[in-house]
């Protein structure tokens, strides 16, 4: 704390040593995302390094247990030390449980990281400010109650760090309300857990995961910078992941070729970005007998981002009263006439119609 002035960076969900299971993203791809959680942690400690920060407050789920090995715990101490003026504060969550094998106990940890080693409400305690934190011991967190022997020094700046859905209370972890901690009179309240940035009150914040690990976790990622000025909160949001992941909805229109749409996707639909996942939808209805080569246009893309899935919700548009009249005696028509004589809505009948007529058409060919 200087002038008066506590200055902190809000961060955690880095997932480390993670397989990108649950991703859906080409098992390829693992070793390259791993190294872009890297880069952002980097960015991360450069940036606390940069504006010499007091504090960093990590909210759990920096590594995952299972898979991480002693050397990228390693890896993560050395830049521990890179900013020995800043103060680390962990707290466990349910991927890195600080169990009785937790490999983080292994390390020789230097005297600026202050670990939260129990799963009952602790605090660390310096001249202006209290840090106060509970971690998971096991995969689950699961209590009648956190903060009853809680007095906090209202003279001071008081911190909370939380892993927890503070939205979408679960058993599994905490259970708890936002009227749980709201009233409890910290100054900020640090979570972890959702992966997407939210702000849920002005003092109480996730800042997501630092790097973004899927699709669902669309957006920029990031942490949370944040300045206490004679008690008062600035904060605000610093965008610091290495890639962005995107969703985009195009929605093709009737004439088109190959070459016009790689064009068109190109210039004016994709974002041109070294560090871009997109997930491209196309929807829309297609010429009828038209073949969209998806894979081909995929692979063309691939040229211009870092990476990109094409997933093809396209319709084949039929003109049925055409169809009608070219097919009155054979099977076709007979089933069109069926389904007309249908009693139900319209909206099944065309349901029926696509069906059958996109088994029934691709037969001939
Ligand atoms: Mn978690």
């Amino acid at each position: 704390m200087k002038n008066n002035k506590l200055t902190f960076l809000h961060s955690g969900d880095f997932h480390l040593g993670s397989y990108f299971y649950s991703s859906d993203l080409p098992v390829e791809l693992v070793e390259n995302r791993r190294e872009n959680i890297w880069a952002s942690i980097e960015s991360l400690f450069s940036y606390a390094k940069e504006k010499k920060t007091d504090c960093i407050f990590l909210c759990g789920d920096i590594f995952n247990e299972n898979y991480v090995t002693l050397s990228i715990l390693e890896r993560l101490n050395s830049l521990f030390k890179t900013v020995p003026e800043t103060k680390i504060f962990i707290i466990f969550g349910n991927h890195d449980p600080y169990s009785k094998n937790s490999k983080f106990k292994y390390l020789n940890l230097a005297s600026n990281v202050f670990v939260f080693d129990d799963d009952n409400v602790k605090s660390f305690e310096f001249e202006d400010f209290n840090v106060y934190g509970i971690s998971y011991t096991d995969r689950i967190l699961n209590k009648s109650s956190y903060f009853e022997d809680i007095k906090l020094d209202r003279k001071k700046i008081n911190i909370l760090l939380l892993h927890t859905d503070i939205l979408m209370p679960n058993f599994n972890y905490m259970n708890l309300n936002l009227s749980d901690i709201e009233n409890l009179g910290f100054d900020y309240i640090a979570l972890g857990h959702i992966h997407k940035p939210q702000k849920v009150k002005e003092n109480i914040i996730y800042p997501g995961s630092l790097e973004p690990l899927s699709f669902k976790e669309t957006g920029f990622h990031g942490a949370i910078y944040g300045e206490f000025e004679n008690r008062k909160l600035y904060k605000k949001f610093i965008p610091l992941s290495s890639s962005i992941f995107t969703l985009v909805n195009y929605e093709l229109k009737e004439s088109f070729d190959f070459y016009y749409l790689l064009e068109h996707l190109k210039d004016n639909v994709l974002v041109e970005d070294k560090n871009n996942y997109i997930r491209l939808t196309l929807t829309g209805k297609l010429p009828m007998g038209f073949d969209l080569d998806i894979k081909g246009l995929e692979e063309a893309l691939k040229k211009y981002v870092h990476y990109i899935e094409v997933i093809d919700n396209t319709e084949e548009n039929y003109d049925i009263e055409k169809i009608l009249d070219l097919n009155r005696e054979n099977q076709i028509g007979i089933f069109i006439d069926k389904v007309n004589s249908l009693n139900e809505s319209q909206e099944i009948k065309e349901k029926i119609l696509k069906y059958g007529l996109n088994a029934l058409m691709r037969e001939d060919s």
